[in-house]
Parts: structure tokens; sequence; C-alpha cells
């Protein structure tokens, strides 16, 4: 929203400011919730992350005026719990719509509490009680209490204010002071990690910022301002973010000893807006449309909005003034979850120039029509986003050093039956020749940082090799900015070498997939810091660790030329799995082709490795596969047709591979959108039969795809899991490009023009693009490596919104710590390269 909008809006808001406090009374809809026009209450429609464990998006939760701006209400153990803190298991949780109740049942199996948390209505919002089965057990007693997170991007610099009388203000950075707050010496153990995890942090907590019986939270903000009180003990506000960048504003009110039934009650009262309605979101290209493509802005609306019909475009003029370009139609509006969905096509405004479109009184964005519209979006994903991601090196631009050489010190072995808190575990066995804790020499060389976090996930990995290497070869892609230097181990940004980015990117994967064969004798799941304490670091990644390898014979403190006496070296886990192994040769196969001319030595070694682990896997089927989370590779199947069709393509035609693919042929149809579709890619060295069967394939898999993309609002498959799903819509717009390409008459160019649209803003919740950096408006606070400074990477790629259950589509703008929203992914960034590339190459 322009701020002038915001300003107008704002003051038509505190216009009728007089009428807030008017009765609001909340029913329990059908998906279970309590909700009035404005404000929903929702209580364990999702649950703690079985891994990651606490996501803010879990046990109470409450909209204001079409924001989430509080979760995570349940009872906690300490004021501001972190991510892997106790949380309470649920047991069961019934809405009940003739009381208009919800109520959920939980407990603390390892301090025996069970407890009901229900949330009622009543006049003006809710109460919300905690009602235990028996009195607080003693050794809870000052620790236990409800919790309830505030966001702080709704907050900070708003006021508060205690018991009518006594006001304060949110701080931008936190500045509470720090008390210890020791674990009794009766309490259960916790998992080993987090056992350590709590000694190096060293149990503090922060002091209340402000304690009272009643509070209001943005006093002076309409849009955000909330009243609780409790009839119980008082409530503390704290500031979570003293103990973490990712900590939330918590309020938090003690569980009495003694008391069971309504041990903590609270009001909540909202101020909601009589008739709050949503504006209008406009979600559209923000890099704008080619002239001679469909134009169609997807417009999304609260049902109760009086929905204009009609909407307009508007051209710049370069004296500053708009002239109106097009009025027309807005379609009628579809419903899907919580909004409806109506289109705006302006196709026919086809001069080059500045528009915006007008709607409702809102104005969007600026955006051009032009030929090249796509041309500039992808390459900050590669000279920008990867380059920060690259491991083993350091990476400069202009005077700014993104990080200095990081992980010289790779790696120990992973001890067997470890298990990791990111996803990765070992078996009994390590399946190399290094004892658990012994340095494994050569794994200090290429590779990215994974995503939001430092650990060099091999899968990860492949996806970006392959998708890096398809992309230079379908779109000679000769773009060059970087100057790599693997010997001296700098990379520097906008400093041209004469070689393509792209080679150098792929080449530095490689290094890494090659140093593990070396190195243990096949490919490994991947490297990972070995404690909490490091994986947690923000920063530059080159101090993670000290860069010196590990040597038991020194004291903490102690140093020896390369070696020092802190066990902080990563661990590389080191189980072998067929997935890895045909991932592994998939990736050396696709790299080949470019490498050749650039480096004829590595691309030479990596097909004689590539050939070596299709045989060896070949040799020796695999009948079971140890599995760790999303780290031990692929589906066998899935990874072996990978490497079947690489390879085929990479020999020019190699029978073994071609008799691999036919044979694979009949099942990978069956998950077309899954891979299957590559075959497209083996046809140069088929038959004629070959193509027929899969042209009808991709005649079924299209009929099937138009009917499911039909369904949703934005035309491309919808983000319904816990992840946003960008990746799976920038895969859409690659695959159907390579389909387009081949079966010109089955498949259009439409939805890969639809993909990049999505990513690049034609989105639910709000037009903002998901490629950092890229277009008018984009995400400029996301979850890269840089979070703790509340901003982005050029040309890191989001997951986007995902559905905050049961109906309501999230993705803040203005917060980027919420992982599932707003993590940039290694492999999502190269599969945009390929999606936007293929978008870019229809318009030519
Ligand atoms: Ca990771
Ligand atoms: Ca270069
Ligand atoms: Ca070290």
């Amino acid at each position: 929203m322009s701020t002038v909008l915001r300003t107008v809006l704002v003051s038509i808001l505190l216009s009728v400011s007089f009428l807030f406090g008017a009765d609001l009374s909340m029913k329990v809809t059908d998906s279970g919730y309590l909700d009035t026009q404005g404000f929903s209450v929702i209580l364990y429609h999702s649950t703690f992350h079985p891994i990651f464990v606490d996501q803010k998006n879990t046990a109470m939760e409450m909209i204001l005026h079409g924001h989430r701006i509080a979760t995570n209400g349940d009872v906690r153990l300490v004021p501001t719990p972190e991510q892997w803190d106790a949380v309470a298991q649920l047991k069961g949780r019934q809405p009940d719509k003739e009381n208009n109740r919800l109520t959920a049942q939980l407990y603390f199996p390892d301090f025996q509490m069970d407890y009901r948390l229900e949330v009622a209505a009543e006049p003006g919002g809710v109460r919300v009680s905690v009602n235990l089965d028996k009195p607080l057990p003693e050794r809870l007693a000052g620790r236990a209490g409800f919790n309830l997170e505030f966001l702080p991007s709704a907050y900070i610099g708003k006021t508060y204010s205690l018991d009518g009388n006594v006001f304060g203000v949110f701080p931008i950075s936190p500045q509470d002071a720090m008390v210890k707050v020791l674990p009794l010496p009766d309490d259960p153990k916790k998992l080993p990690y987090q056992e350590e995890w709590d000694q190096a942090k060293g149990y503090t907590q922060p002091l209340p910022l402000a304690t009272g019986k009643s509070i209001t939270l943005a006093v002076e903000d309409p849009l955000y301002r909330i009243r609780i009180n409790s009839e119980t003990a008082p409530l503390s506000l704290y500031d979570g973010r003293s103990r973490a960048q990712n900590g939330w504003f918590v309020l938090r009110t003690l569980i009495p000893s003694g008391k069971t039934e309504g041990a903590v009650v609270w009001h909540i009262r909202p101020d909601v807006i009589p008739n709050w309605t949503r504006p209008p979101m406009i979600a559209h290209s923000q890099v704008g449309y080619p002239p001679n493509f469909p134009k169609v802005a997807v417009i999304e609306l609260d049902p109760k909005f009086k929905a204009p019909k009609r909407a307009k475009v508007l051209r710049l003029a370069d004296d500053g003034s708009y002239k109106q370009a097009f009025e027309g139609p807005v379609s009628e509006s579809t419903p899907w979850l919580r909004y409806t969905y109506a289109k705006f096509d302006f196709s026919s405004v086809k001069d080059p120039g500045m528009y915006v479109i007008e709607y409702a009184g809102q104005r969007t964005e600026l955006f051009p029509i032009a030929k090249d519209v796509y041309s500039n979006t992808w390459q900050s994903s590669l000279d920008g986003y990867l380059a920060v991601e690259m491991d083993h090196v350091s990476v400069r631009e202009g005077y700014r050093l993104w990080h200095g050489v990081s992980h010289l010190d790779d790696a120990r072995q992973a001890p067997p039956n470890t298990q990791h808190f990111d996803g990765y575990s070992m078996g009994p066995n390590t399946d190399s020749l290094f004892q658990g804790g012994q340095h494994i020499p050569g794994l200090n060389v290429g590779g990215w940082y994974d995503a939001g976090d430092f650990d060099i996930r091999a899968q990860s990995q492949y996806a970006v090799i392959q998708d890096l290497a398809l992309a230079y070869k379908a779109f000679d892609l000769k773009w060059d900015q970087l100057t790599v230097d693997e010997t001296a181990r700098t990379v520097e940004m906008h400093r041209p070498d004469g070689i393509p980015d792209a080679v150098q990117q792929v080449k530095h994967g490689i290094l890494q997939v090659l140093a593990q064969i070396k190195a243990i004798g096949h490919p490994i799941p991947g490297i990972v810091e070995p404690t909490l304490r490091q994986y947690t670091h923000l920063g530059d990644g080159a101090s993670k660790t000290d860069g010196r390898i590990y040597s038991e014979k020194l004291g903490p403190n102690e140093v020896d030329g390369n070696f020092s006496g802190i066990p902080e070296d990563r661990w590389a886990f080191t189980t072998k799995s067929a997935g890895l192994q045909y991932g592994a040769s998939a990736s050396l196969a696709a790299a080949t082709h470019v490498l050749k001319g650039w480096d004829d030595e590595l691309a030479k070694e990596c097909m004689d490795t590539a050939i070596r682990l299709w045989d060896e896997e070949h040799a020796h089927p695999t009948t079971s596969q140890f599995q760790s989370f999303n780290t031990t590779g692929g589906m066998a199947s899935t990874e072996e047709w990978k490497a079947a069709l690489e390879l085929l393509i990479a020999t020019n035609g190699g029978e073994a591979y071609k008799r691999r693919v036919l044979e694979m042929f009949p099942s990978v149809l069956q998950r077309f959108a899954m891979g299957g579709w590559n075959a497209v890619r083996a046809l140069p060295y088929m038959d004629a039969d070959f193509r027929t069967r899969l042209r009808e394939a991709v005649k079924a898999y299209v009929a099937q795809l138009d009917k499911d993309l039909a369904a949703t609002p934005f035309g491309v498959p919808p983000a319904r899991g816990n992840w946003g799903g960008s990746a799976s819509v920038a895969d859409l717009g690659a695959r159907m490009y390579f389909l387009h390409q081949a079966f010109p008459d089955i498949v259009g160019t439409e939805y890969t023009l639809r993909a990049a649209n999505y990513m690049l803003g034609t989105h639910p919740v709000s037009s903002t693009s998901y490629v950092s950096s890229v277009g008018t408006s984009s995400k400029l606070k996301a979850y890269g490596n840089n979070r703790a400074d509340s901003t982005f990477i050029p040309g890191g790629v989001i997951p986007g919104y995902i559905v905050i259950k049961p109906d309501f589509p999230e993705c803040i703008d203005d917060f980027g710590f919420l992982w599932f929203e707003t993590e940039y992914v290694i492999d999502v960034a190269a599969k945009w390269i390929l999606a936007a590339n293929a978008a870019d190459a229809i318009l030519k």
C-alpha cells in the first residue's frame, strides 16, 4: 500500500474510533475457529514441528484486521522460550459451535501436568483460561505460565499502556536486563544437543518490560490495538528478542500454586473496527508485461468488501502525470479459502511505457510494458544470491565483504548413531574408513550453504548443479559478472573474468561432490555444525568455526599452527545411500558438458566418476535405503531416472543408459510432474515409438493439469503444506517450457509465463515479488543468513505464502523470521534461474 493511501486510510479509521468497543460477538465457524468480522482466534489447527519445534505457528493464534498478530498461546515454562524449548503435547481439541468455545487438552509428559486450554466467546472478545487437572507440580511454581507471543513487526515503535495510566513504547531492539533462570536439579533430561545448548547459552531470561493487570497494545494504531486483562496473576510483557533475533513479544501470566480450574483467566478485547473489510490486493507482475502476451491481474477480495466492477490502467507521462490507458471489467470473483478472487484482463494495453493499475481507490506500484521484461530477472540469483552462498571461499562485493573463507577445518567424521537437529543422522555404521570424531581431509572445497543455515546438504547441491547445467545448455547462459578464483579461495562480484558464472557455479558445486567421493569413497548426506550454538550463528560464515583442524592434543584455548583445541569443526554425515549415489552421478554427468572447453580435465573426471557410481549401484542393487528426513537423497528410483537421463545425454546416446531409460519409462510417466517429464530431454536419442508414447502422456498430463489449475485462483499449484510453494511453481514454469519446445501443439507458453508472473508478484496476500530485489516491490526482509539485520540477499527466492490453517494465507512483508514463508533455499534460486530464462526465451 502506498504511504499516501495508508495515511488517508488511517485518518478515516481514526475518525470512526469512537465506535470502538462496540458489542462484538464471536462464533465458531464451520472450519472450527472463533470468528467475527475483522477478528479470528484459532486454537491448535497447527502443531509444533516434530524436528524444528517452534515455528511461531501453533496453539492459540489471533488474526486482527487481516494480520496474524499473535501465536503460540499456551503454557510455557520460561518467559521467552526459544525454538527448542519445552512445549506441551496436544491430546485433542474440540470446536464447540453450540457454546462458541474452543478447547484443547494438553500435557507436559515430563512434569505430569495435564490441563485444558479454553477460548470462549464473550461479549466484546474472548475469555482464555488454563484449567489444570491437578494443582501445579511444585517444581513448576514460578515457571509455568500462559504465554502469548505478539508479532514484533506489528508492534515495534508503537505504544502500550498498563492499567490505563502507565505508557511505554515497544523498543526497536531489545534493551532489558537479563537474569539467571537455572533449571532445577531434578528437571528431566532433554536431548543431548538441547542440554548442551542450554549450558552454552547460559540460562538467562529477560526481565519484563512492563507488568500490570491489564494492558493495551498499539494504543495509537486502530489496526493493531488490542486489550488484555488478567483476572488471575498479573500480566508481564517480555521481549523475546533478548534471547534470539527471531523472538517475539511475549505476554505472560504465571500459574499460581494450589489452583486448578481457572488457574489463568484472560479477557481479550480487540478494538475491531466496525464493519471492517480488508482492502483489495491487486496481484500483478512487479517486472511488468510483454506487449503481445496476456496481461491479467488477480484481485484478492474480502468477501464482505463491496467490490467495484471495473478497473483502470494508467500510463505515467514524463511530467509525472498519469493518463488513463484502459478501463475494463473485473470478472466475477470465485472463493478460495477466506477470500475471493477476481481477474482483471488488460491484455489490450500494448504500448511500451510505465503503468499502474487503479482499482477501488488504490494504485499499484509502477510496472513496465516492454519487450524484454524477464531479461533481468534471474542474474541476481546467479551472481548475487548463489555467490553469497558459496562455501570455502570469501565473497566480496565492492567495499563489502559478504563473508570470509569459511569452514577450512571441514570436517570431522560424525559419530555413529548421531541424531542431528537439522534432519541429519548417522546409522550404526559410518560407511567410511574414519572413526567418529576423526578429521576427514579434503572436504574443505566448493559447495554452497544450504539455505538460511550454513550446512552443505548434498541433495540440494545436486539440484543446483543439474538446474544450472540445464539452464546453461538450453539458454546459452554466458552471463559473466563474477570473478572466481578457487585456488585463492576468492569470489568478487561485479568483476567479469571471462568465464561464464554458470560454469563457475557448476564447478564450485562439483568440487564438493568430487571431494566427498575422493575422501570417503562415496557421496554423503552432508556437512553441518555439531552444536546448536554454532548452528544458530548468524553473520559471517567464516567465523562459524575457527578454520583450524581440531586436535585433541591441545587444550580448549590452545592453537598450534593449523590446529586448535576446540572441537567445533563441522561434522560429515557419511551414510551411503542409493539416492545420493544416483543424485551425484546425475549431477556429475550433467556438469560434463558445462565444464567442457573450460576445464576439460575436470569434465573428464566428472564423466568417469558419474559412470563409476552408476556401475557401482547397478552391480549391487539397493534393496533398502537408510533415510533421515530430507538429507539422504530422493527416492532411489527417482534419482536413478535422473542419472539414466543425464548419462544418456552426456554419453550422446550410450546404450546402457538408453536401455534403462526405456525400462523406467512406463513407471516414470506415472509421476509425470515429479521428474517424469524429463523424458522429453531423451527424445533426440530415442525412436518414433518413444515419441508417440511420450506425446500421449503429455496430452493426458496437460488435460489433468488444466483441470487442477483451473480450481486455483492463480493458475499454478497452490501452497497447501507447511512451506511456501514457490519451488513447485518455478518447477512448473521450467517443466512446461521444455514440454512446449517438444510439443508446441499440446503445451502452450502460458504456463511458463504464469509461473514467472506468480514468482514476480501475481500471488495471494500481497503483490510483493518473491525474488528479492527483482521487480518494483520485492521481498526485502527475508530469512537469509543475514536475517539478523532484517534485510535481504539480492536474487534470493523465498518460499512465499503458506496457508495458516485452516484458511488464512500469509506471507508477512515486513518480517523475515518465518522460515516457511521467507527462507531462501539454494535449489529454488537455481530453479528460478531456469524458469526465468524459460520465460525470457518465450518472449524472444
Ligand atoms: Ca540446512
Ligand atoms: Ca565469471
Ligand atoms: Ca576448528
